[in-house]
């Protein structure tokens, strides 16, 4: 062979050298666009997609069991199954039995379905030979071609590349097209729990001690990347704690143009012919090589042969570098990450042309070292190509799938269908209607002697307590012209110690008194004698306005001697205890009467009141020939009908109360007692929360199964931690919350934790709800209305601060109650301003009838 010859091979190689400094500057390339794919920039079009994989961790070692592996696309045309034995850390390594396939070029170019029906008749045929029997199996699926995943085993392939190009399956989750291929062989029980790219799996499959891998590379038909990175840096996760293996898919580097510099003619052509012109720009070796040599004409001779082992050389050497450049970006992101291990960082290296090309692997390691050569880098081939790793990764997964049954199990008692909610509105109805014949029933529907709403005339200055919410308030109205002055409330809270709530009736209403004194005196009332109404949010058997009879404590109160009494005697004992004080108390009344009254001053269609706070209860305006406890048949009387009590006599909502609703009212004050509250009220629902937190902690499925000391503490999860915890938060911002309770939560943790707060907030919701459409359908049978229009007044700290609550409690009203169009008022200042509307309004009244 001539020198000339020589020399034009010699430049047509030199094409394929590629200078340190274009080495540095595509390494660089692939980090800027690294990280505009992680940040999901408005306008960026990195090349890299950098897709996060859902495996969130490198393996514990721990990992058991029997799993079957099915590859697809990890080298070219063939597909690969295997059966993998993980023993955990302590157990005898067992090396996997696997069995390799050919896919027809027929298949790799048809459509989806013939793909996926091919790949299950081969899962079929080499469990036909294993003899597995019947057992469930548990599939984790080696699909390396780009791939969307938005969890461990659901995954929307982007694009083909490596030669395939079957229809219908780019834009689909590969999932379920597996899923259905396996179905209609109806063989096996073959569950699909996790799909893995095959850098995934070889990074995985690295034993984790002394050092796990953190990034895993794969040269075979394709070539990429997968590494650990921080999820905070993930813009699509929106997470801030732990990492997440990204695959980096870098074979679209430089479908922008940045390989240019480094492209030969050669590479542009192979480009142009290939099945997906464009995009996956060039690495292949000896093949194109000989097509080279044959374009010029030559035919080879031994000498010939050196050259094409040159150009075979050439081409690989390249490949090796690029392949290093870009690795050595990857690299870059690791050591950024402050969490990563000291020891360095281990690359799990997989794929026939990195193992089994002579000089790919030197070559590209030797280029790493010249790029990165302060990182401490040690390479690990992985066994038996990554078999093991998806294996580690679907028992990954399918602990995270069990977790996911079981946490379903536990919440699933709190997921009520209508037909349930339309029983409790039946039931709570019926038990309206024994109540107000005065038959035994667990809702008392108790008379408030309260029968005509606000018109608009009341005048004057009053003075009320509200005793029985958070907060117990001393407050001075004064009811001017609507279209004038109208109301001004001056109030104060006052705080309500336990041993006031839980001492003596006599120290309950001293304090209660030196409350008003002292509120008195800053508002220079001292020495008037205003009439006074009392909020007293208890239930009380009214014997008029003023005189009402206290049937029980809730709410955690347990002031002694004050059961089966008058409450307005012992506030005026206590006032008569206290010289030199004169109070007119004119009025009791229930919270939920005052809201009604004091949105009825707005709205006239006002004539239900609703709490939802601490406690829970509702009144509305009846028919007082249906109050068989009042005499008199003419006109309307406000009904406090103390809901909460209902289901204490054991005739409803007994299917609702789950293990975890009876231990909190075990715990509580009042076993047995308030049943219905109990499953509705802010008082309780934290303490729900609390003991299926604990639940599931106990089965693993949170924290690990670390049973932190904060979760055995009684109340010490606040419904305000509902609230917040199923507000629009990030998962990084619920896990912030949770740690404020010395709740070590991973962001996986918070999620769990939301779903049960947003379960246990829902369904009592809806059992509020039902409890509302049987309210408003009662006035509307009542009045013999097809359709009624009706405003419920409301407060309370649940309904009003939790995110979801009000709207979940109209959902509901509005499918229990079609033909009630039902309007939510939200109460301002209280109940106090109502209270002393009844006085205003008793007032009004009793100025009509004269002296
Ligand atoms: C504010 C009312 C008060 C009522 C309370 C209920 O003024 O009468 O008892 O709402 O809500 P909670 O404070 O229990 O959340
Ligand atoms: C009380 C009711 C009160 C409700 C809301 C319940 O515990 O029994 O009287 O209306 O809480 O505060």
């Amino acid at each position: 062979m001539n020198e000339n010859t020589l020399e034009s091979v010699q430049q047509c190689l030199n094409q394929f050298d590629v200078t340190e400094e274009q080495l540095q500057q595509i390494q660089a390339g692939i980090l800027g666009d690294m990280e505009r794919a992680l940040g999901r920039q408005a306008g960026s079009s990195p090349s890299v997609q950098m897709l996060p994989t859902y495996v969130r961790s490198t393996p514990r070692g721990t990992e058991q069991g029997d799993f079957l592996v099915l590859e697809l696309g990890a080298s070219g045309a063939t597909l690969r199954v295997l059966w993998v034995t993980l023993t955990g850390i302590s157990g005898p390594r067992k090396e996997p039995v696997s069995q390799e396939f050919t896919i027809p070029t027929e298949i790799t170019l048809g459509t989806g379905q013939q793909l996926f029906d091919f790949a299950a008749g081969c899962l079929v045929q080499f469990l036909d030979q294993l003899q597995v029997g019947s057992q469930p199996i548990q599939l984790g699926f080696n699909f390396s071609f780009p791939c969307h995943q938005t969890g461990l085993n659901q995954s929307t392939l982007i694009s083909w590349t490596k030669g395939f190009r079957c229809s219908g399956v780019e834009g689909q989750d590969v999932v379920q097209l597996l899923r259905e291929a396996i179905q209609r062989q109806g063989a096996y029980n073959i569950e699909v729990v996790a799909v893995v790219n095959d850098t995934v799996g070889a990074m995985m499959s690295c034993d984790p001690s002394p050092q796990a891998c953190e990034v895993g590379l794969v040269v075979d038909t394709g070539t990429n990347a997968c590494y650990m990175e921080e999820v905070r840096h993930v813009a699509e996760l929106k997470e801030d704690r732990g990492r997440i293996c990204v695959n980096v898919q870098w074979g679209s580097f430089g479908d922008g143009g940045a390989l240019e510099p480094v492209q030969t003619p050669f590479d542009l052509q192979l480009d142009q012919e290939s099945l997906h012109p464009g995009t996956q720009s060039p690495s292949h070796g000896r093949a194109r090589a000989q097509a080279m040599l044959q374009e010029l004409g030559l035919t080879p001779s031994a000498q010939d042969c050196a050259q094409v082992q040159r150009v075979c050389g050439a081409v690989s050497s390249r490949a090796a570098r690029l392949c290093a450049a870009a690795l050595t970006a990857v690299l870059a992101r690791v050591r950024s990450n402050p969490e990563r291990s000291p020891l360095g960082v281990s690359v799990a290296t997989g794929g026939r042309l990195y193992k089994q090309h002579p000089r790919f692997s030197a070559l590209l390691q030797q280029t790493v070292r010249l790029l990165a050569p302060d990182a401490d880098v040690t390479f690990v081939p992985s066994e038996d190509g990554g078999g093991r790793g998806v294996a580690v990764v679907t028992a990954v997964a399918s602990r995270l799938a069990l977790q996911r049954r079981q946490l379903e199990e536990t919440l699933a008692p709190f997921r009520l269908h209508s037909q349930q909610l339309k029983a409790v509105q039946a039931q709570m109805r019926e038990s309206m209607v024994r109540g107000l014949r005065g038959e035994s029933s667990s809702i008392r529907m108790l008379p408030t002697y309260v029968c005509a709403m606000p018109d608009g005339t009341e005048r004057g200055d009053f003075l009320a307590l509200d005793l029985g919410g958070t907060n117990f308030r001393v407050l001075w109205v004064k009811v001017g012209s609507r279209s004038e002055e109208g109301i001004k409330i001056i109030n104060r809270v006052f705080s309500l110690p336990e041993s006031v709530t839980q001492g003596t009736g006599q120290q309950l209403f001293d304090h209660i008194v030196d409350c008003i004194v002292d509120f008195q005196k800053e508002n220079n009332l001292s020495g008037q004698t205003l009439p006074l109404s009392f909020t007293f949010s208890f239930p009380c058997k009214q014997l008029g306005l003023d005189q009402g009879i206290l049937l029980n404590w809730t709410k955690g109160f347990k002031a002694s001697d004050c059961e089966g009494q008058d409450v307005v005697s012992l506030l005026r004992a206590a006032i008569r205890r206290r010289q030199g004080v004169e109070l007119n108390v004119v009025a009791i009344v229930n919270d939920t009467v005052g809201t009604m009254m004091s949105c009825g001053y707005e709205d006239p269609h006002c004539e239900v009141g609703l709490i939802v706070g601490t406690g829970t209860n509702a009144c509305y305006m009846e028919e007082l020939g249906n109050v068989c406890a009042v005499p008199g048949d003419r006109g309307r009387m406000c009904i406090n009908m103390e809901w909460g009590a209902f289901g204490d006599d054991g005739l409803a909502l007994q299917e609702f109360y789950t293990p975890f609703d009876l231990s909190v009212d075990q715990a509580s004050i009042n076993p047995g007692k308030q049943r219905y509250e109990k499953l509705i009220s802010g008082m309780y629902l934290g303490e729900i929360v609390r003991q299926v937190l604990l639940h599931l902690t106990h089965l693993r499925v949170l924290f690990g199964g670390q049973e932190f000391p904060s979760l055995q503490t009684k109340d010490i999860i606040k419904t305000k931690f509902l609230s917040e915890i199923e507000s629009d938060l990030e998962r990084w911002q619920v896990r912030a919350i949770l740690e404020k309770l010395d709740l070590q939560a991973d962001c996986e943790d918070a999620l769990l934790v939301r779903e049960v707060c947003q379960a246990v907030s829902r369904r009592a919701a809806q059992l509020c709800g039902a409890g509302v459409a049987a309210v408003v359908e009662k006035i509307r049978e009542n009045r013999g209305l097809d359709r009624l229009s009706v405003t419920v007044g409301v407060d309370g700290t649940l309904y009003k601060l939790h995110p979801h609550f009000s709207e979940q409690v109209k959902d509901a009203v509005r499918e229990l109650a079609p033909q009630c169009c039902v309007r939510f008022l939200l109460s301002e200042d209280g109940s106090g301003k109502g209270a002393a509307l009844v006085s205003a309004v008793a007032c009004r009244l009793a100025g009509a009838a004269g002296p």
